[in-house]
């Protein structure tokens, strides 16, 4: 990494139905994450939590949108525009952000700020499509919409809060699919970005799916998001996340996505986040340290 690193936490769980996501900053700071990066000489400072609200003092309708569900609607928005700011502040600051979930909304703020006053491409590893609207949604939930509401889809159209105009779905590209709902399905196979299913990378390997992803997310673009669910490693290695699904990514895979993002990105990598540690469900903070690594191969740490 060519650029100090500035951490940023956000204790989110609006956006998920199992408690204890809001967790995951701690676990992941907790798991030695500042002392990792600082190993790899990477100047590294904290910019703290972002302030979210506690789901018992927060009303989950407010901000219904027209049609269909999204829980917390109201509350999310302000989280994410609070959190756009920081990492919008941090990017002009000459920093790189590293950003803490949280449960997967946060990446609408993520991008949001990342993608202010350049063309971003993403790179999205997840065992789920994040691909629904509130009017195809089965849960309500808010980290099931997320690719959805940076691209503006659905009623998410008329969210300039959510909407960053300047990702292109043709620079998005999803990898680890393993879990659609029907109508998700169709949405991401009509759109323009780019999936990659758990088929995928049986069939060619997850170096190959890696590359093209980061190929597609550098195309034209200014710099790279990459978003790391941490479901999208097998629940076997990454136990403590709220939707476990089985056939993920093995313990290498999930290094190698992350050398291989920062290898064939290099200095286009604009920004980071890893979310959806739950350590209410983990096992001896283990998908915390996991995580901890993940970002210290994706921000350059080599074996050799
Ligand atoms: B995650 C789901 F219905 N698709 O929309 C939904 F299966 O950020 C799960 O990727 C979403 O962990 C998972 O609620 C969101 C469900
Ligand atoms: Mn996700
Ligand atoms: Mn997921
Ligand atoms: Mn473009």
């Amino acid at each position: 990494m060519d650029r100090p690193v500035r951490v940023f936490g956000v204790p989110m769980d609006l956006g998920a139905d199992r408690r204890g996501v809001d967790m995951g900053p701690s676990a992941i700071r907790y798991a030695g994450l500042a002392d990792e990066l600082e190993s790899l000489g990477i100047d590294c400072d904290d910019g703290g939590n972002v302030a979210v609200p506690s789901p018992e003092r927060t009303e989950p309708d407010a901000g219904r949108p027209p049609e269909g569900r999204a829980k917390y609607l109201a509350a999310t928005e302000r989280v994410c525009r609070d959190l756009a700011d920081e990492v919008a502040a941090a990017v002009a600051d000459g920093r790189f952000p590293l950003v803490l979930g949280g449960d997967h909304s946060i990446a609408i703020g993520t991008v949001g700020g990342a993608a202010r006053d350049r063309d971003l491409g993403v790179v999205w590893f997840d065992a789920h499509g994040d691909f629904n609207t509130p009017a195809t949604t089965p849960s309500g939930n808010v980290h099931g919409m997320s690719i959805a509401a940076i691209l503006g889809r659905g009623s998410f159209a008329d969210s300039e809060w959510a909407a960053a105009p300047t990702v292109d779905p043709e620079n998005v590209a999803v990898v680890g699919l393993r879990d659609l709902d029907d109508a998700e399905r169709d949405a991401l196979r009509d759109s323009d970005v780019t999936a990659f299913s758990m088929t995928d990378v049986d069939q060619r390997g997850l170096p190959e799916v890696t590359r093209e992803a980061v190929e597609v997310a550098t195309d034209g673009t200014d710099g790279v998001h990459v978003s790391l669910d941490m479901d999208f490693l097998d629940p076997t290695e990454a136990p403590g996340v709220g939707t476990p699904v089985r056939g993920g990514a093995s313990y290498r895979e999930g290094h190698t996505a992350m050398e291989l993002v920062s290898r064939t990105a290099g200095s286009a990598l604009a920004s980071l986040e890893i979310v959806e540690v739950n350590p209410i469900l983990d096992d001896h903070n283990r998908t915390a340290e996991l995580a901890v690594e993940l970002a210290a191969s994706a921000l350059g740490k080599r074996i050799l």
